[in-house]
């Protein structure tokens, strides 16, 4: 039995562990479960996973991992393939932080419950709802933009667990119509890793539930 993600095509999250497992060479199935269509929320999911949320990988012995950084941790310590943090614990520290101003301090401000409650609950119109959006991408992506190389990857040579977090981010924000001029040391970095066969297969539009 191979590893199993239950993944929605257009989540980052999930994005960020598709590129950890393709990084990797590593063999593993899609689950799809359809966020629009409110899945995460269904019995048969959150008796999997009660959080509701993807990504959730499900282990040959039918375990269960949750949240992004932890099984993208998992999968580095315990399945083969290239290193996708570094072993100098100093290095380690400087990549968790990167990853930790996408998945901390940009992606809770702006994923989907955040968005859907600022237009139903607060009744806000979709242009204040894109301009939050864009605000708190602007903030982030600001606090990224000096910890990133000019050229190469975070770790050097290749990409790793650095460019699983800031890729989605930065084509949630293409996706968005953000502008991403200010930042050019990020849009380089997601081009060069955009032009790698890992990020393509990983990339929403090659996801078997794409619509
Ligand atoms: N901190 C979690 C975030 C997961 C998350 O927010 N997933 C979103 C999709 S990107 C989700 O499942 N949202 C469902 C919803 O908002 O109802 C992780 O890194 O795995």
């Amino acid at each position: 039995m191979t590893l199993a993600l239950y993944s929605y095509f257009r989540s980052s999250a999930a994005f960020r562990v598709r590129i950890a497992l393709e990084l990797k060479g590593l063999e593993y199935r899609i689950i799809p479960v359809n966020l629009l269509a409110g899945e995460q929320r269904g019995a048969a999911y959150m008796e999997r996973n009660p959080q509701g949320f993807v990504p959730a990988l499900e282990l040959p012995d039918g375990s269960l991992l949750t949240q992004s950084p932890a099984i993208i941790e998992w999968l580095d310590a315990t399945q083969p393939g290239p290193r996708l943090l570094p072993v100098d614990e100093l290095a380690r520290a400087r990549i968790r932080a990167i990853c930790g101003i996408v998945a901390c301090d940009i992606h809770p401000l702006n994923n989907l419950r955040v968005l859907q409650y600022l237009e139903h609950e607060l009744t806000l119109d979709k242009d204040t709802r894109n301009s939050w959006y864009h605000h708190w991408l602007g903030e982030g992506f600001a606090a990224l933009e000096p910890l990133l190389p000019e050229q190469g990857y975070c770790t050097g040579e290749a990409p790793g667990m650095a460019e699983a977090f800031i890729v989605p981010q930065v084509a949630n924000a293409q996706r968005f119509r953000f502008a991403m001029e200010r930042f050019p040391r990020t849009a380089a970095l997601f081009e060069r890793c955009m032009a790698l066969e890992p990020f393509m297969r990983a990339h929403p539009e090659s996801q078997p539930d794409r619509n």
